[in-house]
This record gives structure tokens, C-alpha cells and sequence, in this order.
């Protein structure tokens, strides 16, 4: 590798300047950002990657999912690229950094590549993953599920959402229906850079988590359907109330992700009762659950604990429970070479670092099903994401950056 190559750093102040200027697209009271995906705030943050990808020089293509690709050319064009971004979606109550770090990181490892003019041997793709979060449409890391076959496009573009709307009319919407075809864009391999989104990190001093494993993932839709009836004239005892049950079935799925711990976790994220009034007992209600471990034999111990005790209280409370499960995603085990380059590039550049499991899904590890792909971590405030209150240091994302930048130039080689 070059001399130049080997010393680069980023532009830290301008990778610190994006993130904040693309965080007024949905931005919060609070200091958050809301962008569900595709939706309009969504719209204007890819309009505004789209043209600062253009500016940099980067080849765009969308996909049918609106996934969107940046490609950046190499010296031998005949070799798939070295894949490196992440999502620009957020969740309702998101944080200017959760995902955004990642995509915007990568966009500033190609200014900082054209500013030196370093050609790579092979060339380089930053990728937008359409739908990361899965709030507005289930699953999760929905279009690199897709990009790697878990689920067809056409079932994809069906999803609704709690309106209706499904994928198909929101791409349509905000005109992020591509023309490239779902997978047709390849990779040599793919690195993601995230912050935690936990609290190792943070709580042991480390700069950069290199990520070797995740955790997988368990998503049920749940549909309770009690009695509605008198609030103030049904006894008590002939009451079949569906909220009453749905508080059972939270504290069970607290209790058996307890059981399981330390290595396991549940969650009822959200709960709907159809017809909601102050003097009716609660008769249906939908909601969803999140189960999540690194060890499989975990994950199908926490399906088999809730199943019995949703199906306990249901028999006790004389309530129908439909308990459905929507996602499996098996535990990730990162490429253990591309895990060593990770490591490899955070040692050079003298960053305190350790080995770490992800507690959340990332699109690189629905990619790692299919090529090689690791995670890079930096710290983010009292670990904390999925709320406005996210925040993370400009030291930080700069060392995160560097290391994603340095590891992609050891993957794809310099030319010039
Ligand atoms: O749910 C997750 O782990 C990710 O934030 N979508
Ligand atoms: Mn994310
Ligand atoms: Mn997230």
C-alpha cells in the first residue's frame, strides 16, 4: 500500500458535518430524528445522498426495493466490489446516528479517496439498505433479507403498513422504485460501520468493537381476542379480558428472558386494542413480540417458554392467544477473515478495541449469509439508540470511519 494510502485519515469535520446536516431531514424536538422509511422525510434524505454521491463521482443505481447503490470505479472493473455502507431509515423515536453513521462514513471514505486520488484495484460500492428498521414494515433489515433470498421480492413489496400502504405504493410515493433487479448488484464482500447501540463499549473504554458475531432474531405477531363488555356490570369473574391477558404475557416474556439470561432478551413492543374505550373491558388486541440470542438453542428455548405460557394463560383466562411467528433470523457469525482485517486496521491505527457480539441486526449480517461481511463499532452515549436522546463523539465516529476506510483499502487494494 502507498505511503498516502497507509497514513489517510477522513475529513473528520465533514463526516461530522453530514450527520448533522442530513439530521434536519425528520428532525425532533427532542434532538432525534423521525424518518420511517419511505416515507417523505426518507424521500429528501436520499434525494440529498443521490446528489452528494453524483458530486463525489459515484455511478447511482436504485434497486426495485429502492435499495441504492453508489459505485465507485476500480483499476480491474472486472471483479465485484468491496461493499461498505448502511441505512438511512430511523425509527419513530430514532438518533442522528443509527445507521446513518454507517452510510455517510462511506460516502466520506470516497472524498477522502478522491481528495488523494487513490484508485483502488477493485472497486468500491456504498450501499443505502432500503427499510433497515422494520417499524413502518416488518421484518427488519427487510431489503438485504431480500437481497439475499430470505424473502421474494414480490412478498416484499406486499407488506403493509399499520395504514395499509404497502412497500410497492410507498417506493412509487417517493419514486425509489428501481429499475436494478433485487441481488443484481454483487459483492467481493461488505463492511458495515454502526455504533453499538449498547454500553460495553463505553463502559470499558474502547474505541472500536470489532464485530465477530450477532445475535438472532424472533419476531411473532400476536393477536389476543377476549370479550368486550360492561365495564361497571360484568363481575370480576366472567370477565375475558384481553389486556389483563396481555399484561400475563408480558411479565412471562420478562421472567423467560431472565431465565435465559444473561444471553437473551424479550420484548413486547407494541400493542394495539381495536376498539379502545374507558368503559368497555378490552375484548382484542394485536401486538408484537422480539425475542433475540446469540445462541440458537436459546432462541428456539425462548419460542418453546413463550408458546407454553401464552398458552397457559390463554386456557386460564379462557382467551384465545394466536401467537405468530412473522422472522427467524439465525445468530450471525461473521467472516473470521474480514474480522481479522477489522482488528488489524484498528491496530494500526492505535485504537483501543475488542471483540463483540451486536445485540441489534444489521443489514451486514442478512450479507454475511451469502458473502464475506463484518461490523466495525464505536461507542455510543450511556449505550443508548432507539431514542433522541442518541448521541455518539465526533472523535469516535472519526476513528470509526478511519478504520472502515482502512480496512476497505486493505480488501480492495490501492492502485494508485
Ligand atoms: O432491530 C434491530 O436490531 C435493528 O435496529 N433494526
Ligand atoms: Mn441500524
Ligand atoms: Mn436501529
Amino acid at each position: 500500500m502507498t505511503q498516502v494510502a497507509s497514513n489517510l485519515q477522513i475529513d473528520s469535520a465533514r463526516l461530522w458535518g453530514t450527520i448533522h446536516e442530513t439530521a434536519k431531514f425528520g428532525a425532533t424536538p427532542k434532538g432525534g430524528v423521525r424518518r420511517l422509511t419511505l416515507g417523505a422525510e426518507d424521500k429528501q434524505v436520499r434525494d440529498w445522498f443521490k446528489t452528494a454521491c453524483e458530486a463525489a463521482g459515484l455511478e447511482v443505481h436504485v434497486d426495485t426495493l429502492g435499495s441504492m447503490f453508489a459505485l465507485r470505479r476500480g483499476r480491474d472493473m472486472s471483479k465485484p466490489p468491496v461493499g461498505l455502507g448502511s441505512h438511512l431509515d430511523t425509527q419513530p423515536t430514532g438518533g442522528k446516528f443509527d445507521g446513518v453513521l454507517g452510510t455517510l462514513a462511506a460516502l466520506e471514505v470516497v472524498r477522502t479517496l478522491n481528495d488523494a486520488g487513490i484508485e483502488t484495484e477493485i472497486p468500491l460500492c456504498i450501499v443505502n439498505w432500503t427499510n433497515e428498521e422494520g417499524s413502518r414494515f416488518a421484518p427488519a433489515m427487510m431489503a438485504s433479507a431480500a437481497y439475499v433470498g430470505d424473502f421474494t421480492v414480490d412478498d416484499i413489496l406486499s407488506r403493509k403498513d399499520a395504514d395499509g400502504v404497502t412497500v410497492a405504493d410507498a417506493l412509487e410515493i417517493i419514486g425509489y422504485r428501481g429499475d436494478s433487479a433485487v441481488g443484481a448488484q454483487k459483492f467481493s464482500s461488505f463492511i458495515e460501520l454502526h455504533i453499538e447501540q449498547g454500553p460495553i463499549l463505553e463502559a470499558e473504554g474502547k474505541t472500536i468493537g470489532v464485530v465477530d458475531s450477532g445475535q438472532g432474531l424472533l419476531w411473532y405477531d400476536g393477536r389476543i381476542t377476549g370479550f368486550e363488555s360492561h365495564a361497571g356490570s360484568t363481575p370480576m369473574r366472567l370477565r375475558r379480558d384481553a389486556l389483563a391477558t396481555l399484561s400475563e404475557i408480558v411479565l412471562a416474556m420478562e421472567t423467560i428472558a431472565k431465565k435465559h439470561g444473561p444471553n437473551a432478551v424479550g420484548t413486547i413492543g407494541e400493542a394495539v386494542i381495536a376498539k379502545p374505550s374507558r368503559n368497555v373491558i378490552p375484548g382484542e388486541i394485536a401486538f408484537t413480540v422480539d425475542c433475540r440470542s446469540a445462541d440458537a438453542a436459546i432462541m428456539d428455548a425462548l419460542d418453546a417458554d413463550l408458546r407454553a405460557a401464552t398458552a397457559e394463560i390463554s386456557a386460564r383466562r379462557k382467551v384465545e392467544v394466536a401467537l405468530d411467528l412473522i422472522w427467524r433470523k439465525a445468530p450471525t457469525r461473521f467472516d473470521p477473515k474480514l474480522v481479522d482485517a477489522v482488528e488489524a486496521a484498528a491496530k494500526k491505527l492505535g485504537f483501543s478495541h475488542r471483540r463483540i457480539t451486536s445485540g441489534a441486526g444489521h443489514d451486514a449480517c442478512n450479507l454475511n449469509t451469502r458473502i464475506p461481511a463484518a461490523m466495525v463499532f464505536v461507542p455510543c452515549k450511556d449505550g443508548v439508540s432507539h431514542n433522541e436522546l442518541e448521541d455518539a463523539t465526533q472523535a469516535d465516529c472519526t476513528a470509526g470511519a478511519n478504520v472502515l476506510m482502512h480496512t476497505v483499502l486493505a480488501l480492495a487494494g490501492v492502485a494508485s
